[in-house]
């Protein structure tokens, strides 16, 4: 007797991984013959570090991108962060998420401060003025918000309430450059903001990063404790650190500069096909930009729910990597987690713990190309079928 019911459908082909490893920071490079030319210029002059023209250049260059009276170029954001902090003639605690990369918080500590942590939005994954405000007290030195993915850390709400609290208020823009907060560039929000030029951000110096500030006193200040060699600015009497730019990534820096426009609309489109190719996935979700606010794009986050998806993140990553696409947890596991934070008690981020244990990373950067982007995709669409649960669980 035949089976008149429909024969179930073939299970759909897992698609191909590839061959070699997709990172997820792909970088972003000038063309090696303009890296060259850049290269003989300072062959020519005999002149590598200890501010030489390149980095001059950086400086007013920066400074003018990010729409700012000061830019001070530092050898990277670490660095940057620990300089500002000391300059600022801070003591005491500084608020802190716990949602970020080990650097911000532990430069607080470099910097001889007690670090605070706060629990952050779920929505905007940073720190908010509701969130901040009841953590302010005696001891409270300053806020250092973080605008992860390069979205905005609530610049102007905070400066109103470190303002009418009279502490300081500090941005960890890493992640930010060229973004902006309600039609605003970041780089002039608190008392200073701190970029990154490291070989995976939108602006590849190899390493560096600089310090943004319209307060002229604290540029000064900075620019004599970035360095042991004298411009003709020298504040007496500041403990100092070698943690100048050398000409050589100064060079690679203004490379970088040359192309950023286009290098956030590459981002951007890669963005878009990314959303066009996954939107709709049961349980996988990209982060939404507010109205105004604008993204360089260079880190493509997304957030699984496991009860809508079928897998955790932590299955989804397994099969991703099976498949030879180096997605990442970021950030896993949060700051308080990790030692020394948690040597005395792990701090309540509820939120925080959340992201930690939800959020992917996707490869990103120059060299990823339009088919790479349409095979990731593929390969998590397929995670949401039967047949790619089943092979995340194998
Ligand atoms: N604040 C925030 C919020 C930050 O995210 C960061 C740094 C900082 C402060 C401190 O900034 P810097 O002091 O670094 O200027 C990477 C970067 O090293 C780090 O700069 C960045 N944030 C963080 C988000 O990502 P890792 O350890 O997670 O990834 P990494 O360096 O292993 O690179 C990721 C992948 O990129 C690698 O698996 C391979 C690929 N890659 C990397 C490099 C360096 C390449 O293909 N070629 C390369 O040259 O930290």
């Amino acid at each position: 007797m035949s089976d008149e019911r429909t024969p179930p459908s073939p299970a759909p082909r897992p698609p191909e991984g590839f061959e070699t490893p997709l990172h997820v920071g792909q970088l972003n490079l000038p063309a090696a013959e303009a890296f060259r030319e850049a290269f003989d210029g300072i062959f020519d002059r005999r002149f590598f570090a200890n501010h030489g023209p390149l980095e001059q250049r950086l400086d007013r260059e920066l400074a003018s991108l990010f729409g700012v009276r000061n830019a001070v170029s530092v050898v990277n954001a670490t660095a940057a962060l620990m300089l500002v902090l000391r300059a600022l003639d801070l003591d005491g605690e500084v608020i802190v998420p716990s949602f970020t990369f080990p650097a911000t918080v532990q430069a607080v500590v470099w910097a001889g401060l007690r670090p605070v942590f706060c629990d952050i939005d779920p929505q905007t994954q940073t720190l908010t003025a509701a969130r901040v405000a009841p953590k302010i007290g005696p001891a409270t030195a300053a806020v250092l918000g973080v605008h992860i993915w390069g979205r905005g850390c609530d610049p102007l709400e905070l400066e109103a309430l470190t303002a009418s609290r009279g502490v300081k208020l500090v941005f960890d823009a890493a992640h930010a450059v060229g973004a902006t907060f309600r039609g605003r560039r970041f780089g002039g929000f608190g008392n200073a903001e701190v970029f990154s030029f490291h070989a995976t951000k939108i602006l590849n110096g190899a390493e560096g990063g600089c310090i943004t500030t319209d307060d002229d006193d604290l540029a000064a200040r900075l620019r004599t404790m970035r360095s042991f060699h004298d411009t003709d600015e020298r504040v007496p009497g500041l403990l100092r650190l070698n943690a100048k730019i050398s000409e050589a990534q100064a060079a690679m820096t203004l490379l970088g500069l040359r192309s950023l426009d286009s290098l956030i609309e590459q981002n951007r489109h890669r963005y878009e096909l990314y959303r066009s190719g996954i939107d709709g996935t049961p349980g996988i979700h990209f982060l939404d930009y507010a109205a105004g606010e604008t993204s360089n794009h260079q880190f493509i986050v997304l957030s699984v729910s496991p009860a809508e998806l079928g897998l955790s993140r932590d299955e989804l990553l397994d099969l991703l990597q099976a498949k030879n696409v180096l997605a990442r947890r970021y950030f896993f596991p949060g700051v308080h987690r990790t030692p020394p934070f948690c040597d005395e008690g792990t701090a309540e981020l509820p939120i925080t713990d959340h992201l930690c244990q939800t959020l992917v990373q996707l490869p990103s950067g120059q060299a990823v190309t339009d088919a790479d982007v349409k095979r990731v995709c593929a390969i998590i669409r397929w995670a949401a079928t039967p047949e790619g649960r089943m092979a995340a669980r194998a």
